[in-house]
This record gives C-alpha cells, structure tokens and sequence, in this order.
C-alpha cells in the first residue's frame, strides 16, 4: 500500500490570465499520478508584499494528497512553473504563476533547495488567509499555527476575496483518496 501524505501549497499569480493560469496549474498538479488536489480554497486579490511596485495577486492555496517526497513535489511543482511561462528574474518580482510548498505532514526540512515549513508562511496574509479557508481543525498543529499568527497580524488590509473557480470542485470531488 503506498503512503499518500498531505500537503499545503500556495499558488500565486501577477501576470497575464491570472486566473486561467492558476486554474491550469490546480489541474496539471491533479492530473499527475501521484498528486491529488483534495480542497481549495476562495481566491483573494492581494496587494504585493515584498516589491512593491508591480500588479495585484491572486493567491489561494490548496490542499494536496502525494505519494512523493517533498523534493519530488517540490520539483513537479517547478516544472508547472516552468510550462507555464515562469521567468525567474527579480527576486519578488512579478510572475505568471508562483507554487510555493507549505507544509508537509511530518516533514521538516532544511537544505538549499527547500525549507519546510515555508519560512515566511506566518508572515504573510495572503498564505494565511486562504489557508484558514481549508484547514480543519483535527489537523491539529497547522491549524493552530494559523489562528496564532493571523491573530497577531494586524487587519485584513491589501487581501480582498476575488472569488472562487467552478473548476475548483471538480479536482475536489474527483479525488480518490485524502479525505
Ligand atoms: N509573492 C511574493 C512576493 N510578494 N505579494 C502578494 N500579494 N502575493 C504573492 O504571492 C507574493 C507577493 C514572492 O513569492
Ligand atoms: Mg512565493
Ligand atoms: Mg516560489
């Protein structure tokens, strides 16, 4: 029996078809054999944080269920980015699709390629709001991590829910395992 372990990610996008790209990238990460998008959050329109001079975010999150190891996640998730145009030139820079991995069910993680928990996760409302859409509370620690840091963060300002893709709920309701 294979071990199909959870997994968070961010998806955020600032250029082009903001919508229609994060939309392909919920689906190729689903259509890939060892990855299941098991829920979804809304979708917000955020201010960018970081650089600042560049246009609005659309950022959600979803839940995944993978057989892979975090580096193979991490290098499927790449190579979305890849295909759908991703140039990686200034750092915080504008893009047409960014995948960041969260968390991953019992995998702490420190190297060069990938740190887990994302290192800056706490500190960014456009993770934490989308992630409190679809964290339950029997996931016991995340859940908690994200009710402590979005109680210290002050306001909700530069977040606005944009809304939510139809197609969300068919990776939803077609996963074969997870929930
Ligand atoms: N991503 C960044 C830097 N700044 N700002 C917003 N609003 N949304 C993002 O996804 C984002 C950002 C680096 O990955
Ligand atoms: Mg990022
Ligand atoms: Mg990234």
């Amino acid at each position: 029996m294979t071990a199909w372990k959870e997994a968070y990610i961010a998806l955020g996008a600032n250029l082009g078809e903001r919508e229609r790209t994060i939309c392909t990238a919920l689906r190729m990460l689903h259509q890939c054999d060892d990855i299941r998008v098991t829920r979804c959050s809304a979708v917000y329109e955020t201010d960018p944080v970081g650089y600042e001079d560049q246009p609005a975010f659309l950022n959600m999150t979803a839940r995944v269920v993978t057989t892979l190891e975090p580096l193979a996640l991490l290098d499927v998730m790449l190579g979305i980015e890849h295909q759908l145009g991703r140039v990686r030139d200034i750092r915080n820079g504008p893009r047409t699709i960014d995948l960041d991995l969260l968390w991953m069910n019992g995998h702490i993680s420190n190297n060069d390629r990938l740190i887990l928990p994302h290192p800056r996760m706490g500190e960014r409302l456009f993770v934490l709001v989308p992630l409190s859409d679809i964290v339950l509370e029997q996931e016991k620690d995340l859940h908690a991590f994200v009710r402590e840091r979005l109680g210290t963060l002050e306001g909700k300002e530069g977040i606005r829910l944009w809304g939510r893709f139809e197609s969300a709920n068919e990776f939803v309701l077609s996963a074969s395992s997870g929930d």
